[in-house]
């Protein structure tokens, strides 16, 4: 045969693909399905990354894989086309976000064509196309019918560099997520939606799923599931009393102050009464000035300041007890007051050796006035009257049982995760679609006005008090109230790049449905997502916001499961060759396109595999690059040794066998790398005897096949096979036959070998055929006193 030439090979399969409609899913809804999903791509104006083949390819091969097995797989592919990128390009190019983004998703089109992915490109969708978008507008309409959308003044994370705001998850570090500039703190009218209320069936789900380990430990962390008390401190010689939040209520009497974060309502309502305001006004605004993120560390030095003039009781002592105001208490979480107990908490310890407050013990087992002891799990209740000899889990009842009777207290669970903030001041994103009337408030379009059209703008760019440049479109943001038709503004705000990609993979499943977001009947069948691969950054971003939208259509009858996605696992990231993140300042971006050129899109599939790891992230090897299009030449030329048998060799056999086995098996664990090893191993052997027959390599280029697919469907029109490769069965094995049939066993002669044998390693009668063998019976010149058999391994026959 020739060399491959994967430049003809490629394209000519790519045709007939298309031509075929060969992975187009099916309506028939008797089959069983399979869908499977990763995540679609932003379409920047870079292009394909090198990084974005490797999910593609991990999910083409099971979907490939399923389609053998008979099922009906849907494997789509769509645009998420709204956001920052395309509209800073837009208005530094004076082009209009549209024709960017059809730009944009024409050559990611091209590339992604050309690595041969099995995507059902009939059900292409993108989140820019006002025929999808009204479905987005759609379901904000519910949120906000249902009360979870709403309009707030708030202060947000302001992004000085975009000029947007962002969502808390958007805040990496303090910094922005995408831009790497300052956040700071504005206090803006904005809508968000109320993710917490679905807090606790969005910890709860995740038991009914399969993710791997670290995206569920990473989604409970976030939403932060807190259980303890709230209990109300009296303020001495007041008829008012200050709240706080606490998850150890077993340690009340060892609170030996209070403190409340600096925002607290409580410092202005007594303003008049403190004689130290000028102290804490001067700490107050130096607080304003920092981050949330700030406050919080852990490590930072304590600062604070006492509130002359105020003071509490203790409730289960009746101690008089000072207030102090620190930015370690955040105004956002519980009640923002806290009781302080410095000998079991670090904060408060640091805190209380700093400004010189009393250190007392109430869980005996540590060093209190050396270090906070916050060992729950052994500690005993000491100095704390009824509590005293208490394991601490118990005293935690007994103490909210003791709250809850003399109504000062009771059982409070608390969340870290906020609501999100749902509305950007930009223009490349889905108007909102509410108007704003003076008498009736914010009033939701009619269903029938959606979708409501992006206007069209003079500029895009975003302005510095905020606002979003259609606010200047005074055309298209004075409409009337669709309530009582007097004269109302529309929403100027638009939604985040999250709200598209929040419900996208429902619209996939009946992407051209004009009257509902899907069918019933479509959603019926293709739920839940089989198999959703993506990024571990978007773990508690997309992740968690399309879980939260799932839920709450769920309850609204909307799609027929609770949770979305059945099975969730996440790639590593694919790094320069010198280890780095691949980026244009260091110089070391790999481009796909030229890859697919000069080595072929089977070769670039089967490196991205064979890279690593597939949950590490990998560095880039133009080696590793080679080595797997010698891999596959092999393959290729393995044409020249194919006998026209059909069935095993019988020296193979085992090896075939196994071989189905372990790519089967680690094709469906993230095991790409070993399944492809494996591969190698085989056609090893058959260089090593320099044949192959025709059912091996049948074998062997089906099992390649959803690795490479040109080049084995090329090979399966060479061999003249019925058919398509991809229409084709996937290999069965026979566990049986997976193990060895024959073994080797040595026979010894008084205990010293003088033979092997082969036998087959069910056999009973190991002994009479070993004395049966000629270069033993030779020997066996004595009388044989023993025979014992070693089984799998020797026969030792000892004579006199
Ligand atoms: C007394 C106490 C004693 C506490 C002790 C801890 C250990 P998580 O688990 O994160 O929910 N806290 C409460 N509200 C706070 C706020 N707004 N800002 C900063 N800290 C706050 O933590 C809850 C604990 O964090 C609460 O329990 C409170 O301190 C503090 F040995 O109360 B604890
Ligand atoms: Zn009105």
């Amino acid at each position: 045969s020739e060399v491959y030439n994967h430049k003809v090979v490629e394209k000519k399969w790519q045709e007939v693909w298309d031509n075929e409609k060969a992975f187009a899913a099916t309506d028939d809804y008797s089959k069983p399905k399979y869908y499977a999903l990763v995540e679609f791509p932003y379409p920047s104006g870079q292009g394909l990354h090198v990084g974005h083949p490797r999910p593609y390819t991990a999910l083409d091969i099971v979907a490939r894989k399923r389609r053998m097995q008979g099922y009906n797989v849907l494997y789509p592919m769509g645009w998420d086309a709204f956001g920052l990128p395309t509209e800073n390009y837009a208005i530094k190019n004076k082009i209009h976000p549209k024709i960017v983004t059809k730009n944009n998703v024409k050559r990611f089109k091209e590339q992604l064509h050309s690595l041969g992915y099995s995507f059902d490109w009939d059900r292409e969708i993108n989140t820019t196309d006002p025929n999808y978008y009204k479905w987005t507008q759609w379901i904000f309409l519910k949120l906000f019918k249902a009360g979870l959308a709403y309009k707030t003044e708030m202060p947000i994370n302001w992004c000085t560099s975009c000029k947007v705001g962002l969502a808390n998850e958007e805040v990496v570090n303090g910094v922005c997520e995408r831009c790497g500039s300052e956040v700071v703190r504005k206090v803006k009218s904005q809508w968000m939606l109320k993710i917490t209320e679905y807090a606790e069936k969005l910890i709860e789900g995740l038991d009914t799923v399969d993710y791997i380990e670290k995206v569920k430990v990473s989604q409970k962390n976030w939403i932060g599931k807190s259980e303890g008390a709230e209990v109300d401190f009296l303020i001495m010689g007041k008829e008012d009393k200050l709240r706080v939040y606490t998850t150890r209520p077993d340690t009340l009497f060892g609170a030996t102050y209070m403190v409340v974060s600096p925002e607290h309502p409580i410092i202005d309502k007594y303003k008049e009464e403190l004689t130290n305001w000028n102290a804490i006004e001067e700490y107050r605004e130096m607080a304003a000035r920092k981050s949330d993120f700030e406050r919080a560390e852990l490590a930072k030095e304590k600062t604070g300041v006492v509130i002359e003039g105020l003071s509490a009781i203790n409730p289960v002592n009746g101690k008089e007890i000072p207030i102090w105001i620190s930015d370690y208490v955040l105004m956002t979480y519980g009640t923002g007051a806290i009781m302080a107990v410095p000998a079991h908490d670090e904060r408060d310890w640091e805190f209380a050796k700093k400004f010189n407050l009393p250190i007392i013990e109430v869980v005996a087992g540590g060093d209190v006035q050396n270090e906070a002891f916050t060992n729950v799990a052994t500690g005993i209740l000491v100095n704390s009257d009824i509590l005293n000899g208490l394991e601490v889990s118990e005293a935690k009842k007994k103490m909210i049982a003791y709250l809850e009777e003399k109504g000062i207290g009771e059982k409070k669970v608390n969340y870290k995760l906020r609501d999100w903030v749902f509305s950007r001041q930009r223009y490349w994103g889905e108007p909102i679609p509410i108007v704003k009337c003076d008498k009736c408030g914010y009033v939701p379009l009619d269903e029938s006005e959606l979708p409501l059209e992006l206007p069209e703008v003079d500029s895009y760019m975003p302005t510095d008090n905020g606002e979003s440049p259609i606010a200047a479109m005074t055309d298209w943001v004075n409409t009337t109230c669709p309530c009582c038709g007097n004269a109302a503004k529309r929403e100027t705000d638009t939604m985040p790049q999250w709200a598209g990609s929040s419900w996208y993979f429902l619209r996939y499943t009946d992407p051209h449905n004009n009257d509902a977001l899907a069918s019933k009947e479509a959603l019926k069948y293709w739920l839940p997502i089989d198999w959703y691969n993506g990024g571990m950054e978007h773990t508690t971003l997309h992740l968690l916001y399309s879980r939260f939208w799932h839920k709450f259509l769920y309850d609204n009858n909307i799609v027929p499961t609770s949770e979305p996605y059945q099975k969730r696992t996440s790639h590593g990231m694919i790094l320069g060759e010198n280890g780095e993140k691949m980026s244009k300042s260091r110089g070391n971006v790999v481009n796909p396109d030229d890859i697919v050129r000069e080595y072929g899109a089977d070769t670039l599939r089967a490196y991205e595999m064979f890279i690593g790891a597939f949950d590490l992230s990998a560095s880039w090897s133009e080696d590793g690059v080679k080595g797997c299009r010698r891999f596959l030449d092999r393959v290729w030329k393995l044409q020249d040794m194919v006998t026209d048998e059909e069935e095993y060799s019988r020296d193979m056999e085992t090896k075939m066998h196994q071989t189905i086995k372990k790519v089967s098996s680690d094709f469906e664990s993230l095991k790409y790398n070993t399944a492809i090893a494996a591969m190698m191993a085989l056609i090893n052997d058959f260089y090593k005897k320099n044949q192959v027959t025709k059912g091996e390599f049948k074998t062997l280029i089906t099992l390649l096949n959803p690795v490479a697919p040109h080049m084995t469907e090329e090979l399966w029109d060479v061999l003249g096979l019925e058919g398509r490769i991809y229409q084709a069965s996937w290999p069965e094995y026979e566990e049986a036959k997976t193990v060895e049939s024959t073994i080797e066993i040595a026979i010894q002669i008084n205990g010293k070998t003088k033979a092997t044998i082969m036998i087959d390693k069910d056999e009973e009668k190991v002994s009479v055929l070993a004395k049966a063998k000629d270069a033993i019976a030779d020997k066996i010149t004595g009388t044989v006193v023993k025979e014992i058999y070693v089984p799998g391994r020797i026969v030792n026959i000892v004579q006199k």
